[in-house]
């Protein structure tokens, strides 16, 4: 029988590389993000190879996010894999000067948010004694770096979440894990640069940077190991940078 993965944040970037991938890989696919247009065009794509349902909401809204997800039609509301991805920076402002707006979205988005979605699923994962949970967190779980303050806070987060639930999702068989990617080239130093394109083209200037379609493998591979497999938690990097801001450039 196909499992249904869900997915956050597939509008773009790794969520939707992972859509992509798990799509063609026997998996019924929920997308979910705020961008419909793109949730639409992706969800045609994707019906080539399986069933696909969207749901557009903003992960920062716990109400949406519980009743786009307790309402989902019934061919789709058994969750097996949820992907916890959504996210962004915004800014990289010292913490003399951030922006208190910049470090709401973070913490809102990258932890309460992650925290809504788990919420709505996590109890039928519990009620069927079975699930996997991949968080997304990042190099900023593990390490801070300048002006990365709220950021590397809000993955440090992310981190700390992750333990947590693999303790407490233990008694139940609940498969909980974390991969923590360092430089991938998507929309996410776009986000960060609040769309100026040309500063975050130099983010990844003179390296071989990881792609979408990169951590998507990754995650790909996690979800199907053996039951009795967990990755519990992965830090992914281009051969190109050592740790958070150690990165040779051409
Ligand atoms: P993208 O900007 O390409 O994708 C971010 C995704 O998150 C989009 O689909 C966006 O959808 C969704 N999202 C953002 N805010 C919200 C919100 N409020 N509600 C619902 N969905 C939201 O970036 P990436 O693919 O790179 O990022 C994915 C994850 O990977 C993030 O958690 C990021 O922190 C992490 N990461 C990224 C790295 C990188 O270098 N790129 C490295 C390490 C970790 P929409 O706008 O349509 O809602
Ligand atoms: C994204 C990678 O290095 O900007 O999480 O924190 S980094």
């Amino acid at each position: 029988m196909k499992k249904t993965a869900l997915i956050t944040g597939a509008t773009s970037g790794i969520g939707k590389a992972t859509a992509q991938i798990l799509a063609k890989n026997n998996y019924k696919i929920v997308l979910c993000g705020r961008r419909i247009d793109r949730l639409q065009e992706l969800e045609k794509e994707l019906l080539a190879f399986t069933e696909v349902h969207s749901l557009s909401f903003d992960v920062r809204d716990k109400n949406a996010a519980f009743d786009s997800i307790h309402n989902l039609p019934e061919e789709f509301s058994v969750i097996d894999v949820l992907i916890n991805n959504a996210g962004n920076a915004h800014g990289l402002d010292p913490i003399q000067t951030g922006n208190v707006d910049d470090w709401d979205a973070m913490i809102d988005i990258n932890v309460k948010g992650l925290l809504y979605v788990s919420k709505a699923i996590i109890p039928q994962m519990v009620e069927r004694k079975s699930g996997h949970i991949i968080n997304i967190g990042s190099i900023a779980a593990k390490e801070v770096y300048p002006n990365g303050n709220v950021y590397c806070a809000s993955k440090h987060a992310v981190d700390a979440i992750s333990n947590g639930m693999r303790m407490d999702l233990n008694p139940f068989g609940i498969r909980v894990g974390a991969i923590h990617p360092g430089m991938v080239e998507t929309e996410f130093s776009e986000v960060r640069f609040k769309g100026d394109a040309e500063k975050a083209s130099t983010v990844y200037k003179g390296l071989d940077a990881l792609q979408a379609e990169d951590i998507a493998d990754i995650i790909h591979f996690v979800v199907s190991r053996k039951y009795h497999i967990n990755i519990s938690d992965l830090i992914v990097l281009p051969t190109a940078q050592a740790s958070a801001t150690i990165v040779k450039r051409d």
